[in-house]
């Protein structure tokens, strides 16, 4: 049996919310939250950048090819998994150049597992393998170990720095959690902190830092500087998966202002957007998401409608789960 509170469109709207969060944040990723002040004050809308508007970016092209394999596979495989990446890859989308090197090695017939080591000596603590992450919580909500190993599977693919593996399931565990929590009650931000701290590996101290950073941040109305000061904005998973999960838990009564001010924090802001996106899309659900943004989005052959059947395919799989 599923959770009562889970429906359909709280799967579309973990799925969606990653890809809107994306689209507002492509033109400005790399801006610094100053230049974004003054030339917009705030992103609020979808607008053009070097792609066009509602255009998505590598985050949503990986968080399809997870999506992908699970449907194909029913299950997580990683050998599927990394060729359904290199399958996708489009360079045009912007990719990290570490994880570009590592689907290029791939794709060329070196195992994953050795290619992950040729980029970086430890492996990538970048952030693209906790940005693409939400249709592993989709499935795999409710179930705490299961949903860790295929986070952690799906991470190392090409990520194998401890740091991006953990953020990854933790940007994970959020999503889950923002499903199985109602909406329609005021969130217990303390409470959903506290499971996500319990859900953190032992080793995980530097995250279990941040999420004490983030309930103090929440006791306060602090500046956009000290935000970031304490948080980061950055292209590490360590410096934005806890800004994500502080931008939903700060605006947790609406899904446009928790992303409006993700993306306004300017740094890898169509990564923040599209993890605070995926966190809040989850909780609100697809209703919650302004309809001016989801016309916006790009259609054609992997579009939102593309994207749309992802999330239900996601939904009907986790429905014949046998253990819920
Ligand atoms: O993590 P990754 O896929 O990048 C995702 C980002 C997102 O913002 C996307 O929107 C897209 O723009 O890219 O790509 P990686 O190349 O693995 O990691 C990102 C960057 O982190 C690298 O290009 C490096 O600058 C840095 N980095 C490291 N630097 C030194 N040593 C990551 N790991 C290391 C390292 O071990
Ligand atoms: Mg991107
Ligand atoms: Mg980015």
């Amino acid at each position: 049996m599923l959770p009562g509170v889970l429906t359909l469109d709280k799967i579309s709207g973990a799925i969606l919310g990653a890809f809107t969060g994306d689209a507002l944040g492509m033109p400005v990723e790399g801006w610094s939250f100053q230049e974004i002040s003054e030339r917009y004050g705030e992103i609020t809308e979808v607008l053009p950048g070097r792609l066009k508007a509602g255009s998505y970016t590598d985050d949503t092209e990986m968080m399809i090819g997870i999506a992908e394999s699970l449907l194909e596979c029913g299950t997580f495989n990683d050998r599927h998994m990394a060729l359904t990446f290199c399958r996708n890859y489009n360079p045009g989308r912007g990719y990290g150049p570490g994880t570009a090197r590592v689907l290029h090695l791939i794709e060329s017939g070196t195992p994953w597992e050795q290619a992950v080591k040729k980029v970086f000596p430890d492996g990538s603590y970048g952030n693209g393998a906790a940005m693409r992450i939400a249709p592993v919580a989709c499935l795999y909500v409710g179930r705490p170990d299961e949903l860790r190993k295929c986070a952690a599977g799906s991470a190392r693919l090409t990520h194998a720095h401890p740091q991006a593996v953990e953020g990854a399931v933790l940007q994970a565990s959020a999503v889950a959690l923002a499903l199985t929590a109602d909406s329609q009650y005021p969130l217990d931000q303390k409470g959903f902190l506290r499971s996500l701290k319990n859900s953190l590996s032992p080793g995980a101290g530097e995250y279990r830092e941040k999420l004490d950073c983030v309930e103090k941040l929440l006791e306060i109305e602090p500046t956009v500087e000290k935000i970031i000061r304490e948080l980061g904005n950055g292209v590490k998973a360590i410096q934005s998966v806890c800004t994500s999960i502080y931008s939903f838990l700060a605006n947790p009564g609406s899904f446009e202002k928790a992303v409006i001010k993700a993306v306004s924090l300017g740094g890898d802001t169509d990564t923040i957007g599209s993890m605070t996106g995926a966190i809040s899309g989850a909780y609100h659900g697809r209703q919650g998401i302004p309809e001016r943004w989801l016309e916006k989005l790009e259609e054609g052959q992997k579009g939102r409608g593309y994207v749309e059947e992802l999330a239900a395919g996601l939904w009907f799989l986790l429905s014949e789960q046998p253990e819920l």
